[in-house]
């Protein structure tokens, strides 16, 4: 079932992640903007004064970036400019950082590509 595979391959390509619920509204999430190409729900484990990812509600085999084709160019802009769309009505205007983990080098825990937009605070650099 899509549990076990999950387990045995959680990269893959177009296995059901936890976003896939929260999409569904199957498991609740603080939304904060959806259309009919994406959705923006508040972090579960936020990082800083705001913490929201943006998420694709079509996966289309993006696991992760590193999984990009060209037929994904369009929804990856898209996501990009939402960023900036919610980070203007959650007030960020001193700024703010956007970041995306990929693969277990990148951290990544949830494989269905995803935008972090975290801000409300001074960030550092080097990140960790
Ligand atoms: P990453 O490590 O880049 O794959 O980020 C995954 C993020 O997803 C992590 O910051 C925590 C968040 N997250 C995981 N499960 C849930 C959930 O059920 N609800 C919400 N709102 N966020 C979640």
């Amino acid at each position: 079932d899509a549990a076990l595979a999950a387990a045995a391959s959680p990269a893959a390509a177009d296995t059901p992640t936890i976003f896939d619920k929260i999409i569904n509204k199957e498991i609740p999430s603080t939304v904060v903007y959806e259309d009919d190409k994406v959705l923006a729900f508040r972090d579960i484990e936020p990082q800083a004064p705001t913490h929201i990812l943006i998420i694709p509600k079509v996966k289309d085999g993006l696991s992760g970036l590193s999984k990009a084709e060209e037929r994904h160019i369009e929804i990856l802009g898209y996501l990009l400019y939402i960023a900036k769309v919610v980070a203007k009505q959650e007030g960020l205007d001193d700024g703010f950082r956007i970041v995306i983990n990929d693969g277990p080098n990148g951290c990544q825990s949830v494989y269905h590509l995803h935008i972090h937009l975290i801000g409300g605070r001074q960030m550092n650099w080097p990140p960790g």
